[in-house]
């Protein structure tokens, strides 16, 4: 009796909690209105289930409750019954999947006319390129991955110098127009998502994967990796802008091209302190320094840069050290010979110029107070 009760409870609890909870979807900001049609079709299908069938139990358990004189009939079979529950079940699981394959079909089929954009995760940061004039994404190769070219473009294929590349972890795209999107990993499995577009992609080493969505709200949304990828997969976030095309087009304007990525920045010395500084925070941005160190104190998976510089940490194996230029361009060149104590060895080894890690160095330097 205590049981169906408990039972009665979990079930009208459930169902109170699932129509006063505030934790809905958020607002959809594209064209996916059937990816909330499957998870409500799958959420009736499975709640019903798990209200009949608790239901049924406490129906069971009160039906044939233990009763002096009386004794359990014994049967070892019952083909009609099992017949039935067969294909009640069968019926529930087609039911479950067979609707989410056709739009996923189509999710992986884009218009002919959507734009191309290419997503590139890498531990811990998001990376874009789009085709430029000649609209056309230039060839990649694992091999042509370096510091400066994190891409992997062939330098010798023409088709890429127009390629536009967007290093911040903030893209922009153009309100009411279809989206090719492709997606490729620096390192690990990683998965692009953007809750409000009900968009989402593995992101698997080794291929290119892809899917596509039309934007239909302007605004700023955060884009999640959600694949655990590391320590700094919680950090591993970004934003998509939605906005008017005119916007949009101004933005990606605004964007180098591969071309001009590759131009050699002009001479630190030029610049003085000031641009050293904004190139450090620049870098800093770019690389995916700032996805584990914080530079306002709060903690993260590295150090943060508030009041490192000049400081005395203690490390790993008990010495200390002060931080210094020194110390520091020495953790940037070999991050694993020492490590910082009660932070995981986890830091990667960034291919840098000597001009990138001084502003680096200068950047953190300018967060000492
Ligand atoms: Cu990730």
């Amino acid at each position: 009796m205590g049981i169906a009760i408990v039972l009665i409870v979990i079930v009208a609890a459930s169902l109170l909690f699932h129509f006063v909870s505030p934790w809905w979807l958020t607002p959809i900001a594209s064209n996916w209105g059937q990816m909330d049609d499957m998870l409500t079709l799958t959420l009736v299908i499975t709640g019903g289930f798990f209200v009949v069938l608790n239901l049924f139990l406490v129906y069971t358990l009160l039906r044939y409750r233990h009763r002096d004189g009386h004794r359990a009939a014994y049967q070892p079979d019952n083909r009609k019954l099992e017949r039935r529950l067969i294909v009640a079940t069968t019926f529930g699981i087609v039911a479950l999947l067979a609707p989410g394959l056709f739009v996923y079909a189509e999710y992986v089929r884009p218009p002919s006319d959507a734009m191309v954009i290419e997503v590139l995760g890498q531990q811990w940061q998001w990376r874009y390129r789009f085709p430029g004039e000649n609209g056309k994404l230039g060839f990649v190769d694992p091999r042509f991955v370096t510091g400066a070219n994190p891409f992997g473009l062939d330098p010798a294929d023409a088709a890429g110098e127009d390629d536009i590349l967007v290093t911040p972890s903030e893209v922009h795209l153009p309100l009411g127009r279809s989206v090719k999107v492709l997606l490729r990993s620096h390192d690990v499995l990683h998965d692009f998502y953007v809750p409000p577009f009900r968009a989402r992609m593995n992101i698997v080493p080794g291929m290119v994967t892809s899917f596509w969505f039309t934007p239909t709200k302007t605004g700023r949304y955060e884009v999640l990796c959600a694949q655990l990828c590391g320590v700094g997969h919680y950090n591993m976030r970004g934003y998509v802008v939605v906005e008017e095309p005119a916007a949009f087009e101004s933005w990606l304007k605004a964007q180098p091209t591969f071309a001009a990525s590759m131009r050699p920045a002009p001479a630190s010395s030029a610049g003085g302190a000031e641009t050293l500084v904004a190139r450090g925070q620049a870098l800093a941005q770019s690389r995916g320094c700032v996805a584990c160190h914080s530079v306002d104190g709060s903690a993260g998976v590295g150090p943060t840069w508030k009041g490192l510089f000049g400081k005395t940490e203690t490390l790993a194996d008990g010495s200390t050290a002060r931080v210094d230029e020194a110390f520091l361009k020495g953790e940037i060149r070999e991050p694993q010979t020492r490590l910082v104590k009660g932070f995981p060895p986890v830091m990667p080894k960034l291919d840098l110029s000597d001009e990138d890690v001084a502003a680096l160095v200068d950047y953190i330097r300018s967060k000492a107070q």
